[in-house]
């Protein structure tokens, strides 16, 4: 029995879009913060008499298509450990699943950590992020503790997350409705790419943000990447509502808040916003200032519904009594 906790991680340059779908290897790199809040626990349990595979989710036992990608998950786990022996998989989410709160990130990138200890794989960091990577793509960064960059790579071996040192930041989340949303990332990466006539400028401008991103991380220069972020995530929004048939993540309140993190900056506080497939919007800014943003939000927007947060760990080992 193995337990693993991690956290989802919020990207500054976003990725959106595969070059392979078996593999799940990116049509761009791609880079983010792991967080301190939200955590997923999975414990793996290698049931060596059972039939089959059996996955519980918040305590009830899942058949469904996330019970199927588990399986599938763990496949690849059994292929690599030589077994063929089924498991129960038990997860706790604090993260509203499927909210565009990464919930696929935290839940796979504890997943692998869990399972390749349940069938006795001993895997470095970057072994570990190259197989959260096959659960979800973004998974493979929560993987890696605080700032992590995910190469595109050339091949399964040389895609992976690995850690990218800068300057300390923290983010204010806002929930603007933590249900599911309509249209999985997976399938609106695969219209973007099929349908919107952005989607080539979208890899090309996203190739060159994350080398000025990289650029702006090792000067530790907040300004550019705060711009870089909420830039590159309008940028994804953009291709993403020009499919057909459309996609929008964006409700009008996560514009209006787009439009708070310029009124914080012309007040002389530094936050930049961004989102990923759903209406939440997440302020970037340096992790000192993270109570003075959260504050500065809640005199336009409910207090209850903002979350503060700081760089996290990477997915990791508990002993079964923290568990
Ligand atoms: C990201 N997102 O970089 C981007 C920004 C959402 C918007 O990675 O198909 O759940 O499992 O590889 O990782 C969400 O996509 O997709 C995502 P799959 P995943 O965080």
């Amino acid at each position: 029995m193995s337990t693993a906790v991690a956290t989802p991680n919020i990207a500054l340059v976003k990725y959106w879009g595969k070059r392979d779908e078996d593999l799940i290897l990116p049509l761009t790199g791609s880079l983010s913060l792991t967080l301190d809040v939200f955590p997923t626990t999975t414990t793996v349990t290698v049931t060596a008499g059972a039939d089959a595979d059996d996955v519980v989710f918040d305590g009830a036992s899942s058949t469904g298509a996330a019970a199927g990608r588990i399986t599938k998950f763990l496949d690849l786990v059994r292929a690599q450990a030589g077994s063929t022996a089924p498991a129960r998989v038990q997860t706790r989410n604090s993260v509203p699943t499927g909210a565009g709160l990464a919930s696929s990130a935290s839940g796979f990138a504890a997943l692998a950590v869990a399972a390749a200890d349940a069938y006795g794989l001993d895997l470095d960091e970057q072994a570990l992020s190259r197989l959260a990577r096959r659960g979800s793509g973004s998974a493979c960064r929560s993987v890696i503790g605080g700032a992590a960059i995910w190469h595109a790579g050339t091949d399964d071996a040389s895609s992976f997350a690995e850690p990218v040192h800068g300057p300390a930041l923290g983010m204010v989340i806002a929930v603007v409705d933590a249900g599911a949303k309509a249209v999985s990332s997976r399938e609106a990466m695969i219209r973007t790419r099929d349908t919107s006539p952005y989607a080539s400028a979208w890899v090309a401008s996203t190739t060159a943000d994350l080398a000025a991103m990289r650029d702006a991380f090792t000067r530790g220069d907040v300004t550019a990447i705060g711009e870089l972020t909420e830039s590159n995530a309008l940028r994804m929004h953009a291709a993403i509502m020009a499919c057909r048939p459309p996609i929008r993540y964006l409700a009008p309140q996560s514009i209006a808040l787009f439009d708070e993190a310029a009124r914080l900056r012309a007040v002389g506080l530094e936050a930049y916003a961004t989102a990923d497939a759903g209406p939440n919007v997440v302020f970037v800014c340096r992790d000192g200032d993270v109570d003075a943003v959260r504050d500065a939000l809640a005199e336009r927007f409910e207090a209850g519904r903002l979350v503060a947060a700081h760089a996290g760990p990477g997915a990791h080992l508990i002993s079964e009594a923290a568990a």
